[in-house]
């Protein structure tokens, strides 16, 4: 199966500060209730469980839901958190997997994976996450966090870790949209990001999308795979909190993960946005455990 073995660390990240929904800081436990340390041991990696990062007990305050900023306060410091702890497990030579929780934990844990040297971003994903404070209808910071790692939004996000842009435009993929905001739309055209729609993966198919993703970052030697749950169709991962129709398939999933295993370049990923309050008998942790597998060397032959 597995032609490379690398030590990994597990990192749970239970917060649910970056929507409205409960639910989704219960993403960790239901991954390791899945089997997915034993699994990844079995597939020949060398894996260590960090345990999860502290998350304040969420006070549901009304008043929160009728002011913008969400949370913002909590956030930034899991985010500073996270990001020591995701810095400590790659100085130790570990490949840490962040567990999410809700797609806001990207923040800290992208943060500390860009800081040995320039990284490729690969964020797929239903939505772009390319809010801003300004741009952004619901206020809810899940909805924001590849804007922040670009440079754009709250600046205690923005500088959460250490000061500034993590990573730069022309080093990030998104792959899967098919619901963006008004602002979202303005912004990604402004910018010259590169984005595989839903339209883009039905015309050009997901291999020949990963072969233009090697290219274009044939200059970089790692990427971090940020893999949104909702950005598979709702009939495969119903356990999500913003889930929309028309999503990639179990197979398309599947080949996309085999064809980053085998690049040799995943050096680091989160998996975000399980609710297992929503899900169904606990499908979409089954699928999640499956797809980091095969990211991981998981082949059928
Ligand atoms: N996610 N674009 C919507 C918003 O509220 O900004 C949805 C964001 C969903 C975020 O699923 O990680
Ligand atoms: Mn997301
Ligand atoms: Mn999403
Ligand atoms: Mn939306």
């Amino acid at each position: 199966d597995v032609n490379m073995t690398k030590p990994i660390s597990i990192i749970g990240v239970p917060m649910d500060f970056g929507q409205m929904l409960r639910g989704v800081d219960m993403g960790p436990a239901a991954l390791r209730y899945t089997g997915l340390i034993p699994k990844l041991r079995r597939l020949g990696h060398d894996v260590k469980d960090e345990g999860d990062i502290p998350i304040p007990v969420r006070d549901d305050d009304p008043a929160i839901k009728g002011t913008k900023d969400r949370y913002v306060k909590e956030i930034t410091q899991i985010s500073q958190d996270l990001y020591e702890t995701g810095c400590r497990v790659m100085d130790q030579g570990r490949m840490p997997i962040f567990l999410g929780g809700d797609h806001a934990i990207a923040i800290g844990a992208v943060a500390s994976v860009a800081v040995k040297g320039p990284v490729g971003l690969i964020w797929v994903d239903a939505h772009a996450d390319f809010n801003t404070p300004q741009t952004s209808p619901s206020g809810n910071i899940h909805g924001m966090p590849l804007a922040v790692l670009t440079g754009d939004g709250y600046p205690c996000l923005v500088d959460a870790g250490h000061p500034g842009t993590k990573i730069s435009l022309d080093n990030v993929v998104m792959i899967g949209q098919r619901d963006l905001d008004p602002g979202e739309k303005k912004r990604i055209k402004s910018t010259d990001i590169t984005i595989f729609t839903m339209r883009d993966i039905d015309e050009q198919g997901i291999s020949g999308i990963a072969a233009k993703i090697m290219v274009q970052f044939a200059h970089l030697k790692r990427f971090h795979l940020s893999l949104d749950m909702d950005a598979l169709d709702p009939v495969e991962a119903p356990g999500v909190g913003t889930p929309v129709p028309g999503g990639i398939s179990y197979r398309e999933a599947h080949l996309l993960m085999e064809l980053l295993a085998d690049s040799g370049k995943l050096g680091s990923m989160d998996l975000v946005e399980i609710n297992p309050i929503l899900d169904v008998a606990n499908k979409t942790s089954k699928l999640a455990v499956e797809l980091i597998l095969s990211a991981l060397g998981k082949s059928i032959l």
